[in-house]
Parts: C-alpha cells; structure tokens; sequence
C-alpha cells in the first residue's frame, strides 16, 4: 500500500469543489486517511516548494498557495501516487486531458486545483510536513475485500 499527499488548492475551495474532487478518489477506491484543512504558511510552502525555488513562477506559486486555505488529504492504495497523479492531468489546466481532475474543474495553468506527490520519496517528504502533527488514520475500510481481490497472498 501506498500513502500519498494530496492538497486540494485554494481555487478548489473557493470554487466549491472539493467534494466532486473527493468523490472521484473515492470512487475510484482509494481510501482517504487523512484529512486537514489548513492555512499554508509562507515558510511551509518555501519548505514544500524549495525544489522550485528561483523560477519564473516561484513567487506567485507561493502567494497562491497561501493566500486563502487548502484541504490537505493523505490518500491510500495500491499504487496510490502513480493512480492520483494520473487522475490530476497535466500540470496546466489548459493542457489537461479531458476526464481527468485538471482536465474537467479547471482551464487556469497557475490555478490547477491539486498537487499531488510524484514518487515515493515525496510522499513520505511531504506527509511528514503536512501532517507533521498526526492525522493520519490507519482504518480498516467493511468493503475492502470488494475494492481489491484479496483472495491470494497479496491484494490485487
Ligand atoms: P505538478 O503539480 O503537476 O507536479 P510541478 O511539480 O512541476 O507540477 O510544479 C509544481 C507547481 O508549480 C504546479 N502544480 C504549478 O502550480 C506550478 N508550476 C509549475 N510549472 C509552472 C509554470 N511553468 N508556470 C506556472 N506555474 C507552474
């Protein structure tokens, strides 16, 4: 199993579209273990985005992200970060394939609604900042065994 961080960004919120956005990993079924919505400080996303740091759109990603809350989600399953990222579509919403999460909410390439973590490596960076506090819910879900085949030595 996978863990990864998922934030749905202030546009998300301000749209009113965090419960489509929600729906679809659910539907999907991945499990939501996490849930938190916050305020991101400038120094959490100086942090979050340092790989970033001194490009062209470095300083309005920053005043972005923290100009108005986010909803912050660790999101569980087999293959977890590969599956969100491709649900999240390209990085601009203007290039975004249609059926995806950027590809349907959004046609902005600054307001792109989501981030996702890209690797694992990532996941467990960006987990450990955003829920540095705990928040992170190990919970057994009733239908399991209907979301994966659990019948062999390992969930398929
Ligand atoms: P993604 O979120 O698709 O993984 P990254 O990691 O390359 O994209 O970039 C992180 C964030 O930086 C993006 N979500 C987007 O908001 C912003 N960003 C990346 N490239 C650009 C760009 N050329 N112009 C404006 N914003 C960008």
């Amino acid at each position: 199993m996978e863990t990864t961080l998922i934030i749905l960004k202030p546009d998300a919120l301000q749209r009113g579209l965090m419960g489509k956005i929600i729906t679809r990993f659910e539907d999907k079924g991945l499990q939501i273990v996490g849930a938190k919505m916050m305020q991101i400080t400038p120094e959490l996303a100086a942090t979050h985005y340092e790989s970033h740091h001194g490009k062209p759109f470095y300083d309005g990603l920053v005043r972005f992200m923290t100009s108005s809350p986010v909803l912050v989600l660790a999101i569980r399953g087999i293959g977890a970060i590969g599956i969100s990222r491709g649900m999240m579509g390209a990085t601009f919403g203007s290039k975004a394939d249609p059926g995806t999460i950027r590809g349907d909410f959004g046609v902005s390439n600054s307001f792109n609604l989501i981030h996702g973590s890209d690797s694992p490596e990532a996941a467990e960076r960006e987990l450990g900042l955003f829920f540095a506090d705990g928040g992170v819910v190990d919970w057994q879900r009733g239908n399991e065994g209907w979301i994966y085949d659990c019948s062999g030595a390992t969930p398929e």
